[in-house]
Order: C-alpha cells, then structure tokens, then sequence
C-alpha cells in the first residue's frame, strides 16, 4: 500500500501560526514540529543518551503483551494506535502479542504519511499476514472513520510515547473525553505517560548536550519561513527549556536575542518581538501515578494497572471501559 505525504494546507497551517503569535504571550504549536527534516531530528533525540522516554517505553512494550491479552479475554481485537510513527517501539508490542498467538487487525494512525510508509515497510517485511491498514489523518478524523464499533470486536486504543504530555493537564482530560466515545464496555486504553522524578534527568532530556533538541525547535522557524515564506533570522533565536517540579510541566521556548519583526509572506502579517521576549513553543507534561489515576476517573475510565520500565521512570496506563 502506498500513503500520500500531504502537508496540512498552507491556510490551516498559516492561520495557526497567525493565531498563536497574536496573543498576548506569544505562542507556537508544537505538533508542527514535524515536517521531514523535523522527523529526523526527532529521530536523532530519541537517539541521544540523555532522551530517556523511548528505551523505557520500549522496554515495557517488550514486556506487557501477555498481561495486556489477558485483561481482553484473549479475544480477538483492533489494535488502534493514535500518533503511530514509524513503529520502532509498537513492533516490539506486536512481537510479544504475535508470539503469544493473539488474533487482532493493527490500525496505526498518523498524520505524518512518510512515517507511515516507514511502518509499512517494517510491517509487510516483519508480518507480511498481519491484518494491517494504516489511517494517514487527524486522531479524530481517523477515528470516526473506523466509526465507534468494530463490529462486536474489542478494542485495544494505543495512545503511546508520552503524546498526551503536549497538552495541557486540562486539555488531556477533554481528549481523554473524546477517545472514551470511540470504545464500548470491555474495550481498552493504554497510554504512555512520562512520570514525574528528578528534574535534572527531565531538563537533560530537553536539552540534549549534542544539540538536537534545540535545532528540533529552530527547525519550526525554518519551516514557518520556508512554508508561509516568512524571515524569522534563525541566528538570533535561542532554544530555552525549563521544568518546573511542581506543576510537572517542562516547556520549550524560543527566544530572540534582539529584537526583530518577521513577515509571513503566506498570511500578509508582520510581527514585532523584542529582545528576550519568549515564544513558547512545547509543554512536555509529567504527572506521578496517583495523578493519572485521577485522570482516568476523570475523563470516565476505569483505572486498571500501570506498566512501568524498571528505573520507574515512565508508565503505560491502562484503563478500561
Ligand atoms: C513526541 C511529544 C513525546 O514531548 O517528549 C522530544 C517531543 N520534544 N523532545 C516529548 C519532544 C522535544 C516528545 N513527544
């Protein structure tokens, strides 16, 4: 099967742009982060010693398989992952359920259309039976397209690699909310969240030492200008992380050294930033078990069980209908 690589349009991805920076603090989302020289850099973060989410996280995929097939019964299921990649964590998930003679389809959703390709490939080559159709869209988009029964089978919703961490505490709820309609009694949800610990090992993670965290953010800039021809001048931008231990946020931003106006050819807008005045760009949330057990409560889930990796330092949730 082939995936088209669609951008967003230029309008959605202008107006955004356009809305965040007009506000009082001015602001950038980060889910655009992505685009194909993005993708390698996240690629190289996830590489770097100090990036700890995704060995831990692997690490309790390569583990969890049995225990996840008994809470469903050993029944047939839709494997459903929001914000796929391109499977280099998921497969060892795939590996230990296959190996445990799970019968289920696997429907990885993304946005992105070359990760996806790269999890066809590593699919067809791996699993070439495997029952698999990729979903290159929005979460929601995707998801009311499977519709909100799989026809009596169960549903396992994967929702991995601390994703739900770029919204706010708040903002996770109300998208915990909004999966909850798409799952019927029996059906589950397992999401990865970074957990609260030592705030030097969480800045570390946001600050690698080789640098890749922060051309990842620059990146954005490039992008903006290349894009919504804009002239952001990257040289004067800096890349800023903080974590604060009592709200569990760590936050990205970029700051100008000097003061700058930047036109956005794509929208016909200018705006002024003066020196040192912060653009936020990525809130990177961690919570302790005990907060997300309040939030499975919350968003209308049943709390089942944490799967941690063994420094404790990153949970997959599970929760049930
Ligand atoms: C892909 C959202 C989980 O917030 O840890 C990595 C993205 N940003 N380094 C995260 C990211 C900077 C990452 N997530």
């Amino acid at each position: 099967m082939t995936v088209s690589h669609t951008s967003p349009t230029l309008s959605t991805f202008a107006d955004d742009v356009v809305q965040h920076l007009s506000g009082e603090r001015p602001r950038l989302n980060s889910k655009w982060f992505y685009d194909e020289q993005g993708n390698t850099l996240f690629q190289s973060i996830m590489q770097t010693q100090e990036y700890y989410l995704t060995d831990a996280e692997k690490e309790i995929y390569g583990s969890c398989g049995k225990d996840l097939l008994r809470y469903l019964d050993r029944q047939p299921f839709d494997l459903i992952e929001l914000g796929a990649g391109d499977g280099t964590k998921t497969q060892h998930l795939i590996e230990r359920l296959l190996a445990e003679k799970a019968r289920f389809a696997y429907r990885p959703i993304d946005l992105n259309g070359s990760a996806l390709e790269e999890l066809s490939e590593l699919i067809n080559f791996r699993w070439p039976k495997l029952d698999f159709e990729p979903i290159q869209a929005d979460y929601f988009e995707a998801l009311n397209r499977l519709g909100n029964s799989s026809g009596g089978r169960r549903r396992l919703l994967l929702f991995p690699g601390a994703n739900i961490g770029n919204y706010t505490p708040g903002e996770a709820v109300d998208m915990l909310k909004r999966l909850r309609q798409f799952l019927a009694p029996g059906d589950m949800l397992l999401t990865g969240f970074d957990l609260k610990k030592d705030p030097a090992v969480i800045l570390a993670a946001y600050n690698d030492a080789a640098g890749y965290t922060a051309a990842f953010n620059l990146n954005l800039l490039t992008r903006i200008n290349r894009e919504l021809k804009a002239d952001f001048v990257l040289d004067c931008w800096r890349h800023w992380e903080t974590y604060d231990p009592v709200t569990g946020a760590a936050k990205s931003y970029l700051i100008p050294i000097e003061p700058q106006t930047v036109h956005i050819g794509a929208a016909g807008r200018s705006f002024n930033f003066r020196a040192w005045q912060p653009v936020e760009v990525e809130i990177s949330q961690k919570y302790s078990l005990r907060e997300i057990e309040g939030m499975a409560d919350a968003a209308g889930f049943e709390f089942v069980r944490h799967f941690q990796d063994s420094q404790q330092y990153f949970t997959d949730s599970l929760w049930r209908v």
